[in-house]
């Protein structure tokens, strides 16, 4: 693999609302997904740095946008997860909100890395923000995450499982670990192409 251009990315700034989102230039990938799927883990196994995104066993955690900077006009955003239940209805609104608004002003967003568990169906929210891309042309790879978990077998089952439920849409879909580096070749070809060609 050529050298990981995303290994000199650093933390650029915590935005609670789009008045503290960094300019809007360049290009920019978010990360999205489920409470706990794993967003941070694998913003830290694609950068090969260990805490450059907190992670936390409890689900909720990365509650801001966090913007990452890979180079000038080059970045990556870590959003807070969604389906995290033991939050209040107020803090659900302003999660929505501050998605919303990341997602639905953001020039520079060139793509979503979905950060899904390989072992479960993609579920209501997850379909919701693939048509929203699709609407708005915005590419979509999907991360089913946590391959680790599962055995070969398994794996290739759930992934087939996956990809028929998602038949027919417009997006990729891999199996990956952030725990064992699988599937990280993929997932830089990727990001390569939507922020660097
Ligand atoms: N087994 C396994 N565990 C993982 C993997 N990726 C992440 N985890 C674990 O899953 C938990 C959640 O990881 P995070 O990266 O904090 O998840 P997140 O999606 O950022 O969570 P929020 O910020 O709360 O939305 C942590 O305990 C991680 O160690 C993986 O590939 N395999
Ligand atoms: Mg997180």
């Amino acid at each position: 693999m050529p050298q990981n251009p995303f290994r000199q990315s650093r933390f650029l700034l915590s935005a609670q609302d789009d008045s503290h989102f960094p300019a809007d230039t360049g290009r920019e990938v978010a990360v999205v997904g489920r409470s706990n799927s794993g967003k941070s883990s694998v913003i830290n196994t694609m950068t090969d740095q260990k805490n450059l995104a907190r992670t936390s066993k409890t689900p909720g955690r990365t509650r801001l946008i966090n913007f990452f900077e890979v180079e000038p006009d080059v970045r990556l955003v870590d959003l807070p997860g969604f389906g995290y239940a033991r939050v209040n209805d107020e803090m659900i609104k302003n999660w929505e909100k501050v998605i919303n608004s990341y997602l639905s002003t953001r020039q520079s967003l060139t793509g979503l890395i979905l950060v899904t568990d390989i072992r479960r169906p993609i579920r209501e929210e997850e379909e919701l923000l693939i048509n929203w891309c699709e609407k708005v042309n915005i590419p979509v790879h999907v991360l089913c995450n946590k391959a680790d978990k599962l055995g070969k077998h398994k794996r290739n089952l759930a992934l087939k499982g996956l990809r028929e439920q998602l038949q027919g849409r417009q997006l990729t879909l891999q199996a990956f670990s952030t725990l064992q580096k699988d599937g990280l070749g993929e997932l830089l070809t990727v990001l390569t192409g939507w922020l660097f060609e």
